[in-house]
This record gives C-alpha cells, structure tokens and sequence, in this order.
C-alpha cells in the first residue's frame, strides 16, 4: 500500500514492534492538533458521551484521560480517520485500517505512570491492533516517555499477574528502550509490544494523543469495544474496594479519583 512511510520504517515495525517518527508531521498540523486536545480537556465531564478521568497529584485533582471523544469532535475525527496516520498504519498492516478506539492521557506536572503491559491483554475484539501515539508535547525521560522492550511482540501475548500487567520479574527481564520525541512527533506500536511509563516529574505537561486501529478486513470493531468497556468500567467501580482504574486492566500507577 502507498503511504508516508518508507520501507526502511516499515521493516523496523516488523522487527522492534514499535517505530518513531520525529517528522511525519508538519509544525502546522501539530499546532492544530495542540488546539483541539485543548478544547477536548475543556469539555465538560459526562459519563454516556466521552468520559474523563482523573487523578490526584501533589498539585491537587489533575484530568489524567478523555476516552471516546471522536464521535463529539469533527477535526479530531477527520485527522484520525483519513490521511497521513491513517495511511501510515494501512501500510503497517498492509491493508486499510479503521479506528478501533482513542484516548489522551494527559500526564500533567505530578501525573503517574504505567506498568508494564501488553495492550493486547484490554482488547477483546480484533487479532492485531497498531497504535498511533502523537506527542502534543515533547516526551521525555523526565515527563514519563513510553519505554518499550524491542522485539518482544513477537512472543505474543505474555503471562499477567491478576492486574493484567507483566509480572515485576518477568519485566525486569525484559531491555527496556526510551521512545522520546518531540512535540509533534509520533510513535507507531503494536498492541503485542510490552511497554510502560515513568510518572511525570517535570514541572510541565505530557499529553499524548493515542489512536488505536484495527484492520479493515476484521469490520468496524469500535462500538463493541467501547460498549464492552462501558460495562466492564461500570462493574469495576461497583466492586469490592480496589483503587479506582481508568482502564479495564490496572496499569495504571497514578491515584485515580472516582
Ligand atoms: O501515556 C502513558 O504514559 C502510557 C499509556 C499507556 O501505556 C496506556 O494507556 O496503555
């Protein structure tokens, strides 16, 4: 398939599971992309539209994620559904691919962090899925970058501990490689690629942009996703005390509020 990435991009997907490209897109298209991740933070909280999470920092209750905003927001929806990232992930699966879910997390100043974890384990529906992850700020080691551990997608799906993440000592096993980027750049990994993030201890924001996408030839996978995690979310918070999450596997490192 024809698309923005070279062969050289593609075959290093193949290989290391995940690739980052500092170029793909334009200064132009970054600073629209910075916009509307703005006005989605604004929004208003709802539980049957998009759903915001959030988490308390030393700074005090900080938003953490928006998922399922694509239906609410016309350039969001454009950007992620035609062009260059789709292209980029049609050519990774060498078939078309259509958006199987979306989310940003936020990662303000204090915002925590992520164990490591395969996306594969909190995705029922689809075989394969790739993810599109745009910086809408720099990534760094000190703002909590994904770290990823190269080639090990192609183990499949690993063994979890009862939280749905990689067990310590199996992740300590594992070479872990930092995938920084500036604002604007984007990283393209698979859902089998084990990864995992520092807590944000810069004094400023890391919000990322991630679109997940499954391939075409699976069908339209979106709304059986989102309906599945709706009702798993809601037993979640109707169970026995555990902390509260913001995804249906307990990745995630920070204080989530209910
Ligand atoms: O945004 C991050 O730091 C990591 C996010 C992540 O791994 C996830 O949401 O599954």
């Amino acid at each position: 398939m024809n698309g923005p990435l070279n062969p050289e991009q593609i075959a290093g997907f193949q290989h290391d599971g995940f690739i980052t490209c500092d170029n793909l897109l334009g200064p132009a298209v970054h600073a629209g992309i910075l916009a509307m991740v703005e006005e989605v933070a604004d929004w208003p909280s709802t539980e049957d539209r998009w759903q915001h999470y959030r988490e308390h920092t030393e700074q005090g209750t900080a938003l953490t994620r928006t998922e399922n905003f694509l239906p609410f927001h016309t350039g969001l929806r454009q950007l992620l559904t035609v062009g260059t990232l789709t292209d980029a992930v049609g050519q990774l699966f060498g078939e078309p691919a259509l958006v199987f879910k979306e989310k940003i997390n936020y990662k303000l100043p204090g915002g925590g962090g992520f164990a490591p974890h395969q996306d594969a384990r909190a995705y029922a529906y689809g075989s394969q899925h790739i993810t599109c992850l745009v910086a809408v700020d720099e990534n760094r080691i000190d703002n909590g970058c994904l770290w990823f551990a190269p080639g090990r997608h192609r183990d499949g799906l690993l063994a979890t501990d009862d939280t749905g993440c990689l067990p310590a000592d199996a992740a300590a096993n594992l070479s872990w490689v930092a995938a920084t980027m500036p604002a604007g750049g984007v990283t393209f990994f698979s859902s089998f690629a084990p990864h995992k993030s520092a807590a944000n201890t810069s004094l400023h924001s890391r919000r990322s942009l991630y679109v997940t996408y499954s391939p075409g030839s699976e069908g339209d996978l979106r709304a059986a996703y989102y309906g599945a995690r709706q009702e798993s979310m809601s037993q979640h918070r109707e169970g026995d005390g555990d902390p509260p999450r913001i995804s249906t596997i307990g990745h995630f490192q920070g204080k989530g509020v209910h």
